[in-house]
């Protein structure tokens, strides 16, 4: 089995609907001259009250990187990522949405068409889960009905301040047929993870739908074919 993340990521700041990518031509070539057979996208969406650290999740999992002060996110903010799944390129084009709640009546655009998303929470902050709550009903009401939600309790590396336990959070996630991870942007635990676990969670069969169109795109994932440059420039080359 062999899995992992390819760098490969644009945007940033405010998005309106476009898009970019940084990703390399010839995707889905591994180093042994091998040709992975299917290559897959879509399109994922992160949800939760501001600071929980939506865009420091999205920064690590896409740049490794990680910043003490991240900026507010104004609007949205659209980066790609592509992970190798077995004999499957998984590309995700994410969605990093504003989580002020001046921003919220924007959100429908952001979640309406995705096959995925991550709500995320502060386990430091209880009034954050509640929220995240919210966000999982609102998705459960509006959006795709196939669509896989994932809940983050990010900053455990703060565990010591922690004001939602673990077992509340995984209860609530099961109840709700959730994936349910804690992470860390900080120190990286469990970000890839939790990427990696709703890619194998996603269907990935042959109908093609144009998922990802802009800020819209249908709840199936697009299967591209190799070369196949989808609706936003090539998939990432992977796998290295
Ligand atoms: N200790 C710790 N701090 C974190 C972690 N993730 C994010 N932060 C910090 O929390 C603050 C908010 O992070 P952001 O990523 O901007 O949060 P956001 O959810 O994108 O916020 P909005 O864009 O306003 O919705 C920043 O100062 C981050 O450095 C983490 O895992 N651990
Ligand atoms: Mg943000």
């Amino acid at each position: 089995m062999s899995s992992g993340a390819s760098g490969g990521g644009g945007g940033g700041g405010a998005a309106s609907g476009g898009g970019n990518s940084n990703h390399q031509r010839g995707a889905a070539q591994r180093p042994n001259g091998q040709t992975q057979n299917k290559i897959c996208q879509f399109k994922l969406v992160l949800l939760g009250e501001s600071a929980v650290g939506k865009s420091s999740l999205v920064l690590r999992f896409v740049k490794g990187q990680f910043h003490e002060y991240q900026e507010s996110t104004i609007g949205a903010a659209f980066l790609t990522q592509t992970i190798c799944l077995d004999d499957t390129t998984v590309k995700f084009e994410i969605w990093d949405t504003a989580g002020q709640e001046r921003y919220h009546s924007l959100a429908p655009m952001y979640y309406r068409g995705a096959q995925a998303a991550i709500v995320v929470y502060d386990i430091t902050n209880q009034d954050t889960f509640g929220r995240a709550k919210t966000w999982v009903k609102e998705l459960q009401r509006q959006a795709s009905p196939t669509i896989v939600i994932a809940l983050a309790g990010n900053k455990q590396d703060l565990a010591n301040k922690r004001m939602v336990e673990y077992e509340e959070a995984q209860a609530y996630a099961d109840e709700n047929g959730l994936l349910f991870m804690e992470t860390s942007a900080k120190t990286a635990m469990n970000v890839s993870e939790i990427f990696l676990a709703i890619a194998r969670k996603l269907p990935k069969n042959d109908q093609s739908g144009g998922g990802g169109g802009g800020a819209g795109g249908s709840s199936q994932g697009r299967r591209l074919a190799e070369g196949d440059s989808g609706s936003r420039g090539p998939a990432g080359a992977c796998c290295k």
